[in-house]
């Protein structure tokens, strides 16, 4: 199966979103194979934002990611990482679509609460920028056969 990296944003965390975030990914049937809480600092940021580093709002958009620890989390799931860019929405949250994550939680386009791996090939690169190989957990819950049909997963 797939995986994909998700950070629950100092937003998200300030306005006490982190129970109703989670929910949703638990009751959609992703499996949570690796969670903890962190703090960013400017190096990790630069890496993992190396796509804005030149822009103007890149100073703000690290202090953002700074303002408090975040929740890193390991998703798993068959095209995890397609669900859940849905799941999350556009970046602006006052474009995202009502029932996605940014589109029911927030209204703002940095203060947007939760970043989720663009690509299967990104969501590696940040699984291991984030997570030490032990710290991901290679469980499969008993409900599996409810999740997911026959050869699906
Ligand atoms: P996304 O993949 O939806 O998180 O979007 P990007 O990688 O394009 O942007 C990463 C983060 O940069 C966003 F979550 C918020 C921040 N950002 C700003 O602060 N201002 C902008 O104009 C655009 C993005």
């Amino acid at each position: 199966m797939e995986q994909t990296l998700v950070l629950l944003k100092p937003s998200c965390l300030e306005r006490g979103l982190v129970g109703q975030v989670i929910t949703r990914i638990q009751q959609r049937g992703i499996i949570i194979s690796g969670i903890k809480m962190m703090q960013l600092d400017e190096k990790i940021l630069r890496e993992h934002y190396a796509h804005l580093v030149d822009k103007p709002f890149f100073p703000s958009l690290a202090a953002s990611m700074m303002a408090s620890p975040v929740i890193a989390m390991v998703l798993t799931g068959v095209e995890i990482v397609e669900v859940f860019r849905k799941m999350t929405g556009v970046t602006n949250g006052r474009k995202a679509e009502p029932g996605t994550l940014r589109g029911d939680f927030c209204m703002s386009g940095q203060a947007n609460i939760i970043h989720a791996s663009d690509s299967v090939e990104n969501a590696k690169i940040e699984i291991a920028r984030f997570f030490r190989p032990e710290e991901v957990f290679d469980y499969i819950p008993v409900t599996m056969p409810y999740i997911y049909g026959d050869g699906e997963a």
